[in-house]
């Protein structure tokens, strides 16, 4: 069995050197020269944990080779980025060309799946017409399916192993083709299903998540403006047996559950609203916490704020879609005098911030410390440990992992999103969009 895993990004790579341990022959297949000339010369384009040791398991099995070119195999994976485009539209241009890429290897009895989060009925209008180009037939000269990627980045090859896997054939024959293809390494369930029902189930996922933490986010401002601490309150209502609200924040980031709303408002603009609405209200959290920062410091101009953290979650490497860099920047554009530190990618670069090396450098002259992602090494700061480091006597944490207590005895003013006890502040910035 040979296998042609089209796109390494944090999905592909991953899962090619899965398919590679475990004893498939895989060619993976980068149209970034950068990535593949990387991987062949035994370095790793991105920071995963575990990942190092499986690639180089992978690759001293000698089953993984790494090029740029799609050659013939018995089954293609396409495990390219969908983007979107300024207006919100899905960006498939990736998609499209790796389906064009297959045309010319795809023979009777191959099998093509199509892993990229896509709008519902993409294998069954885009996909499918491609490679029938080929003049064989999807769903009988060859098999077709949508296996949703579901993994959490931070988390990928533990659950890439253990998570169910949704497999969406455009005919049974086609799903079970897949399914013997991913129990190859795949411990969790493995469910059949059609290829438009598996699009859904992995935009509702996302969705799901996106449009709670709206209501979580939105909760941190109502409870802003009546004096309560959000997360107290989320705490005790989460001892209900039937609720369970997630974290409010800065805001959503990363590439999946702030783009794949948007998939299902393009696709049914008239019976969206709820969607459209939860992805307004997530979108508009840095500036919320923006305006927090500003109603903590009077105003932003020429104020020294120094930010800790610039991912889009904690523990992790990825900075698209990052609220953090939103609030950094909006912070910036306002005049204040912007130093970030981000552990996991220190040489990352932003207009009109100046990114530090270290978090000392960060906060030495700050007049304001702002903590937005709880990577492992911020969750416990405390004041006693930084006091000596910063002229701030400041601290905001958009996060809710720093302890009140300790900051307050070290001589430092605290605020807590979504818990900020202070009636002066002004909440009525921009909940009415
Ligand atoms: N966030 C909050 N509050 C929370 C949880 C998350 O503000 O309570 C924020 C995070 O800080 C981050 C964003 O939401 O900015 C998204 O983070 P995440 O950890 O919820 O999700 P992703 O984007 O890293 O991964 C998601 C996962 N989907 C679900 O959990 C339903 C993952 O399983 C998917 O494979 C992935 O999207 C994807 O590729 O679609």
């Amino acid at each position: 069995m040979k296998l042609c895993v089209i796109g390494l990004g944090y999905i592909g790579f991953p899962t090619a050197c899965m398919f590679a341990a475990n004893g498939i022959n895989v060619v993976g297949v980068d149209i970034n020269q950068k990535i593949v000339s990387t991987l062949n010369n035994g370095g790793l384009h991105i920071q995963e944990n575990g990942l190092q040791e499986v690639a180089q398991k992978a690759f001293a099995s000698g089953n993984l080779i790494v090029s740029d070119r799609v050659e013939e195999a018995d089954a293609f994976i396409i495990a390219v980025p969908t983007p979107f485009h300024e207006d919100k539209t899905a960006d498939m241009r990736a998609v499209i060309s790796a389906a064009e890429s297959i045309l010319p290897v795809l023979k009777r009895g191959d099998l093509v799946i199509l892993e990229s989060t896509s709008p519902p009925n993409t294998t069954l209008d885009l996909i499918k017409p491609i490679l029938e180009r080929s003049n064989l037939i999807a769903g009988s000269d060859f098999f077709l399916v949508y296996s949703p990627e579901r993994v959490l980045p931070g988390q990928i090859l533990k659950e890439l192993i253990e998570n169910s896997r949704v497999i969406g054939g455009i005919n049974h024959a086609s799903a079970e083709a897949g399914k013997k293809l991913y129990q190859t390494f795949v411990k969790g369930q493995i469910i059949l299903t059609d290829a438009t029902t598996a699009e859904m189930v992995k935009l509702m996922e996302n969705t799901f998540r996106d449009v709670n933490i709206a209501l979580a986010n939105e909760f941190s401002r109502l409870g802003d403006r009546f004096g309560i601490d959000t997360y107290e309150a989320i705490k005790i209502a989460n001892l209900h047996p039937r609720v369970n609200i997630l974290k409010p924040g800065p805001g959503v980031g990363g590439h999946c559950i702030s783009v794949d709303p948007w998939f299902l408002v393009e696709a049914a603009s008239d019976i969206t609203n709820l969607i459209r609405m939860a992805r307004r209200v997530n979108d508009l959290q840095p500036e919320y916490v923006t305006h927090l920062i500003k109603e903590v410091l009077g105003c932003l101009e020429n104020k020294r704020i120094a930010i800790l953290g610039l991912s889009y979650k904690p523990d992790v490497d990825d900075l698209r879609e990052s609220p953090s860099i939103e609030v950094a920047s909006l912070l910036a554009r306002a005049g204040a005098v912007v130093k970030a530190y981000e552990p996991y990618k220190l040489d990352v670069i932003i207009s009109g911030i100046e990114i530090e090396e270290s978090m000392n450098e960060t906060i030495s002259d700050a007049q304001a410390i702002v903590l937005l992602v709880d990577h492992k090494q911020f969750r416990n700061l405390k004041g006693s440990d930084l006091k000596d480091y910063t002229t701030s006597t400041v601290i905001i944490d958009a996060t809710n992992s720093l302890h009140e207590r300790d900051w307050v005895d070290n001589g430092f003013l605290f605020y807590r999103l979504g818990a900020i006890h202070n009636s002066k502040f002004s909440t009525q910035v921009i909940c009415s969009q």
